[in-house]
């Protein structure tokens, strides 16, 4: 599953256990096929400027008290680059928790395009949304919202028109959108986190304390929002 070129040792396959050790779109690759895969990105940490070294604690917390809770549920977290400092710390840290890397790991490529431009299965994605629910304002919310067109916007408004820090929201993906047809994504959780940039709403000027509980509420609203799907 992993495909970047930092050190394997998380991450890891049994050779001797896969059928298919390439990926790419037409391989179908290992497991993927039908395991219910979560991809998320790393909420807050980019436009929200949320301090990375803090964020990591949390992806692997939340993913270590909730990777047993799902079954057979894995979970992908996804950034645009290689050289994504967030995935090489989550990558460590959940190397020294010993997290099964059949169940968690981490995945560089355009969560718009996993299957289509990476081979990886995903029947679920997590958005880091904006607290309107709208499209645009860039990052992976302009993204997802552009990719899986306007089909997103009116599924998304008729569940609800906003969304708290810490929240998430379960949206099913008609099955019309371009990103159900291309990529295979059956749902859509659109997620907000704390925001530490004073350019945004809801500022919280470097309160690491409220921020630290909201980005641990906004994962546990994810991950509740993903075991809710597969349930
Ligand atoms: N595929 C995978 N990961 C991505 C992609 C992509 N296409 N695009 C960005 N990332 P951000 P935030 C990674 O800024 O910090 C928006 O304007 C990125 O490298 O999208 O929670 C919303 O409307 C980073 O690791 O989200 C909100 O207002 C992660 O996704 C605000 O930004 C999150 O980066 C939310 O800010």
């Amino acid at each position: 599953l992993e495909n970047d070129s930092a050190p394997l040792e998380h991450v890891q396959l049994d050779v001797k256990d896969c059928v298919h050790q390439e990926m790419g779109p037409s391989s179908g690759s290992i497991f993927l096929d039908s395991v219910p895969t979560l991809a998320f990105p790393s909420i807050s940490t980019a436009d929200f400027m949320f301090d990375l070294d803090k964020a990591s604690d949390i992806i692997v917390e939340k993913v270590e008290e909730f990777v047993n809770k799902l079954g057979g549920g894995r979970l992908v977290l996804v950034d645009l680059s290689h050289k994504s400092k967030i995935l090489s710390l989550v990558r460590a840290k959940a190397a020294q928790k010993n997290i099964d890397s059949m169940k968690f790991s981490t995945f560089v490529g355009d969560i718009t395009r996993l299957y289509s431009g990476g081979g990886l299965r995903c029947n679920v994605i997590a958005n880091a949304a904006n607290w309107r629910l709208k499209p645009g304002g860039g990052g992976v919310n302009a993204a997802i919202f552009s990719a899986a067109g306007p089909d997103l916007e009116s599924a998304t408004k008729e569940r609800a028109g906003s969304l708290a820090p810490g929240k998430a929201l379960v949206v099913p993906l008609p099955s019309t959108s371009p990103l159900s047809i291309k990529e295979g994504i059956a749902h859509v959780i659109h997620v907000l986190g704390p925001n530490m940039n004073p350019q945004r709403p809801n500022c919280l000027n470097n309160d690491y304390v409220k921020g630290c509980k909201a980005l641990r509420e906004a994962y546990s609203s994810l991950f509740e929002g993903f075991a809710s799907i597969l349930s």
